[in-house]
């Protein structure tokens, strides 16, 4: 099988409202669709995205870069593609927009590898399980105000998920004690919490916030710091009997070795753009089972599946729906699980007509 054309497309899908964490404010979920076409007639597809779609042709224009390298290729070369672009990038560097075009490119080659077996690609990854734990991300915004928050963690419960995450990281920490006391009373002991401060905290900052979570028994506290402050995570880290998750703001594998190192996160959250494609998320990951850490998948929820369904230590999946309009499927839940689709490759294929509607 050869490729015979990278063809890339954009795609701006808007918010029903827009939405803010500490750090973020959005409105929009502007993607770079990648398909990678083959003298076989298969397709492999793939994506990156950007906030609000601010610089989407950058990001265009550096993947359009390495059409040389995929083009003419057999995909299942995609551990020698991806070599090959890391070469390439050596000069530009290993995180942002490089590390994102690479992500794309590999990642589409595995769903070709996929789609040529016509098997998911847990399955030639080596499976260990059919259905993952997941948490509904995609809501209890830092913008919502209390009786906002508590209609959607009912929302949530009534479309089947069993854990959620809410945003914390208000300059005052009693605000997000009170946020989260109200959706504990909301949900009930049973349903696990999970938050996540976007590193909106100083340390000392994050473990007085941490020892009050503990209380209302939430289950993490994601990003409590700058992303550079390593020392400072891993001093909330030892504070706390909570868990610290973190890692989506990390680039390759590096990345995920030096908060390992630092001894920053009790669980792992590689982000598949930023780690750098399917290739380079299966090292990542290796790399946290060697050290007995687990992980849970930043975003990118239906891409992601096929590494939660090969990694033993992935203990869950971020639910984020923004991508959902894109594709033809849909992520199952059933009791608090995604079930690990069984369809080839990625299990997900894009909606001709939703790329229409939302073109750039
Ligand atoms: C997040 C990431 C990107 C945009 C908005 C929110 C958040 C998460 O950190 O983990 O979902
Ligand atoms: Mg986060």
């Amino acid at each position: 099988m050869k490729i015979t054309r990278l063809k890339t497309r954009l795609a701006d899908v808007p918010m029903a409202k827009p939405i803010t964490t500490a750090i973020h404010n959005m409105r929009s979920v502007g993607c770079v669709l990648v398909e990678l076409e083959t003298d076989e007639g298969l397709v492999g597809q793939s994506y990156i995205f950007t906030i609000n779609a601010t610089r989407l042709k950058a990001f265009d224009e550096m993947i359009r870069g390495f059409s040389h390298r995929v083009e003419g290729m057999d995909p299942h070369y995609v551990t020698g593609i991806n070599s090959a672009i890391w070469s390439d990038i050596n000069p530009t560097g290993y995180a942002g927009v490089t590390i994102s075009a690479l992500s794309a490119l590999d990642t589409a080659c595995w769903d070709l590898i996929g789609k040529a077996a016509n098997a998911p690609l847990h399955h030639i990854f080596g499976a260990c399980r059919d259905r993952i734990r997941t948490y509904a991300s995609g809501g209890l915004w830092l913008s919502y105000s209390i009786d906002e928050l508590v209609t959607e963690a009912h929302e949530f419960l009534a479309q089947g998920f069993r854990a959620m995450k809410i945003r914390v990281g208000n300059p005052d920490s009693s605000v997000d004690i009170a946020r989260v006391r109200a959706v504990r009373d909301a949900v009930g002991p049973d349903i696990e919490l999970l938050t996540d401060a976007n590193q909106a905290l100083r340390p000392k900052q994050a473990i007085r916030l941490g020892r009050m979570l503990e209380e209302l028994d939430v289950s993490w506290l994601e990003e409590p710091v700058d992303v550079h402050n390593l020392t400072g995570c891993a001093e909330v880290r030892r504070a706390l009997d909570m868990n610290i998750a973190s890692g989506e703001t990390e680039w390759t594998r590096y990345g995920i070795r030096r908060m390992i190192e630092a001894g920053a996160a009790d669980i792992l959250m590689p982000d598949l753009q930023r780690i750098g494609g399917l290739t380079e998320m299966r090292r990542a990951v290796a790399l946290a089972e060697s050290y007995d850490l687990p992980i849970s998948t930043h975003i990118f929820t239906e891409h992601s599946l096929s590494i939660a369904g090969s990694a033993a230590n992935c203990i869950s999946v971020e639910h984020m729906p923004w991508y959902a309009p894109l594709f033809n499927e849909t992520m199952q839940i059933e009791d608090g699980d995604i079930v690990i689709p069984t369809r080839p490759g990625t299990g997900f294929t894009f909606n001709e007509a939703a790329l229409r509607k939302f073109a750039v």
